[in-house]
């Protein structure tokens, strides 16, 4: 009789009362997912971020050590890196040599970029010349000459109405314009850029 009512009853309360507490509990698993999905939504986002920005370092590091390397052949000074040929060729021929080597005759930007050449020497074409209208003194990147220039005494002296490239003389800050269809020695720059 009523044992076994009561019995029922309280088996049916407590049946209640565990199905509320599981519901409760998938809830907040519910809830716990979805905080989850958005924590990894934010992870992938900072992983890409940071996969960028190592990418990134990576480029600067490889970077920093061709500054610090110039390859085989090569000599560096700031944040270039100059080859002095050996062999005896025209203005325009070196101008291509150099282009061909990734790099552009010589542009002497600075006072201590002459005194780093002085220490080579040698008679050589630098990336300067007034071909292209007499006595506007062009570099190769088609900049003008601007600031310092280190002409020997009476020079540029357009001899014979037709020197339109520049060589180093050899002796230091004396550059002499000449016959552009002279063969000698000349100088590339390969400005490490960013
Ligand atoms: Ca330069
Ligand atoms: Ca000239
Ligand atoms: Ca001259």
């Amino acid at each position: 009789g009523e044992e076994i009512v009561d019995g029922t009853a309280s088996h049916y309360d407590t049946l209640t009362k565990e199905r509320d507490a599981l519901t409760k509990e998938r809830d907040q698993l519910k809830a716990s997912s979805n905080n989850l999905m958005t924590e990894k939504n934010q992870l992938q986002s900072r992983y890409y971020t940071v996969s960028a920005r190592r990418d990134a370092l990576q480029l600067e590091v490889d970077r920093l050590k061709l500054v610090q390397n110039c390859p085989q052949g090569w000599e560096k000074f700031g944040c270039s890196c100059y080859y002095v040929s050996s062999a005896s060729i025209t203005w325009s021929e070196s101008r291509e040599d150099c282009a061909n080597k990734g790099a552009h005759l010589v542009i002497i930007n600075s006072r201590e970029e002459q005194a780093f050449l002085n220490k080579f020497a040698v008679r050589a074409w630098i990336g300067l010349s007034d071909r292209e209208d007499e006595g506007k003194w062009k570099w190769v990147d088609g900049s003008p000459l601007v600031g310092e220039a280190f002409w020997r005494k009476g020079e540029p002296n357009d001899h014979s109405g037709n020197e339109d490239c520049v060589e180093l003389t050899g002796v230091e800050y004396q550059w002499n314009d000449i016959l552009c269809t002279q063969r000698q020695s000349w100088i590339c720059e390969n400005v490490i850029t960013n």
